[in-house]
């Protein structure tokens, strides 16, 4: 039986916009009020999908939701017809406005934690998605991220989805951006490593001081519980806490990794030995190769600013690896200077880097890494896939063609109360759906 990984990109809503709503996160709060480029933000993404899916790799999307989620405004007590709904809060509350129009289910590292099937007691794909309560804008994603993937991921030999957990900040989940899988080959049993910010009912565990831990280890560890996977298969581990005051609102800031590949900061987790140990004591005779990057050649605040964590580390052929990194990592000397010795030296398996022009993304804190589900599948759980998502040529032109014709490229928050942009939304998303054979996935189609 062969296994892959396939990449879930988010596809770039048309409400892309700066609001600076994510406290803790440096660059959604320095570019709060600029104005957006939906138009270019969608086109970039396809771009580094397409470019990833012509090397080989299994490449697809998920669909951008519906945004301003006027459903979410009616829940908070807004009423009247959308258009009116729309001038009440642009009046009464614009920061609620900003928050319902927000494009970020692009990031769909967010999205959900994914167990593949060699890992869980019954041998399913197991799903949770996030219930991302750390963020109002990010918590109205889950119930349509959850009959998105629902609908994907349908056939039920296969396939088994979980609810998001209770929406607490107890259970605060945000996803794979905290969770990464290692194994030998990807149809060979794996260690899911969970990374949490807290434990959320431990009153006297470290914790940041700054920014908000959006990670609880008890969200983790219920997850692992639902997706079935023994303790044999999961590693629990703390981020540093001052890594999080520093701007790393999620492990996947600081660390990535790919089969038995960690690629990490020697500042990402509280105790990085241990960590290490447990892993390489549970993946037994598959070797973990950790790749450490010393603060003394690139500092937190490097990390950070150039996001060269925020990489995509994929296999390319057989055990040579690509890291898939944002324009940024070549415009800071010491991150590029770092690359480059990265890729020369033959103890580690990386040995090309890959870079794309993720600006429109990045200016609100998301890199190749945010930008992407990982779902690694065997070539039956594939073929039972919903293939209207896969990103084939033909889709490729036809998501070009289907940008050109619905987005803008310049969206201001003044423009978020424009009863057309609902209008323009809508209409793009209901093609999408046409498109991608997805079925009626949001609340305006019901
Ligand atoms: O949740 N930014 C997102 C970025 C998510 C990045 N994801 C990963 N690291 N996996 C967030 O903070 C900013 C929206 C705004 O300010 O307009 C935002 O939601």
């Amino acid at each position: 039986m062969t296994a892959f990984e396939m990449n879930l990109d988010g596809l770039v809503g048309p409400t892309h916009n700066y609001a600076g709503l994510s406290y803790g996160n440096i660059a959604s709060l320095s570019n709060e009020q600029s104005a957006s480029n939906p138009k270019e933000a969608a086109k970039q993404g396809l771009k580094k999908m397409k470019a990833l899916a012509d090397r080989g790799l299994r490449q697809g999307i998920l669909l951008p939701h519906e945004r301003p989620a006027i459903w979410a405004l009616r829940n908070l007590g807004f009423s009247g017809t959308d258009a009116q709904v729309l001038e009440k809060v642009a009046r009464q509350n614009p920061a609620i406005l900003s928050a319902v129009s927000s494009a970020s289910c692009m990031w769909t590292a967010n999205a959900a934690t994914v167990s593949p099937s060699a890992d869980t007691g019954d041998g399913k794909v197991h799903f949770t998605a996030a219930n991302l309560n750390a963020k109002f804008h990010r918590s109205i994603e889950h119930p349509t991220t959850t009959r998105m993937l629902q609908s994907i991921f349908a056939d039920e030999r296969y396939f088994a989805h979980h609810d998001a957990l209770a929406p607490v900040s107890f259970f605060g989940d945000e996803g794979a951006a905290n969770h990464t899988r290692f194994c030998g080959a990807y149809d060979a049993p794996g260690v899911e490593l969970f990374v949490y910010g807290q434990a959320a009912f431990d009153n006297n565990a470290a914790r940041p001081q700054r920014f908000p831990a959006r990670q609880t280890l008890e969200a983790s560890q219920a997850i692992a519980r639902l997706h079935g996977l023994s303790d044999a298969h999961a590693v629990f581990a703390q981020q540093k806490p001052e890594t999080i005051d520093a701007g790393v609102f999620h492990n996947d800031v600081i660390a990535v990794g790919n089969r038995n590949v960690l690629f990490y900061h020697q500042e990402a987790f509280a105790n990085t030995d241990a960590v290490l140990t447990e892993l390489q004591r549970k993946l037994g005779a598959v070797e973990l190769i950790a790749v450490r990057v010393p603060s003394a050649e690139v500092s937190l605040d490097a990390a950070v600013r150039s996001y060269l964590f925020n990489s995509q580390l994929l296999s390319v052929d057989n055990d040579r690896m690509v890291l898939v990194v944002p324009g940024e990592c070549r415009e800071i000397a010491a991150v590029s200077d770092y690359l480059d010795r990265l890729i020369a030296d033959d103890a580690n398996p990386i040995d090309a880097v890959e870079v794309f022009d993720l600006k429109q993304s990045m200016q609100n804190g998301g890199g190749p890494a945010c930008l992407r589900l990982r779902v690694a599948l065997t070539e039956a759980e594939y073929n039972a896939m919903n293939s209207g998502v896969i990103l084939t040529d033909a889709l490729f032109h036809d998501l070009n063609a289907w940008v050109d014709r619905h987005y803008r490229d310049r969206l201001t928050q003044a423009d978020l109360a424009d009863p057309q942009l609902l209008i323009e939304s809508r209409t793009a998303l209901d093609e999408l759906t046409q498109l991608t054979k997805l079925g009626n996935l949001y609340p305006f189609q019901r």
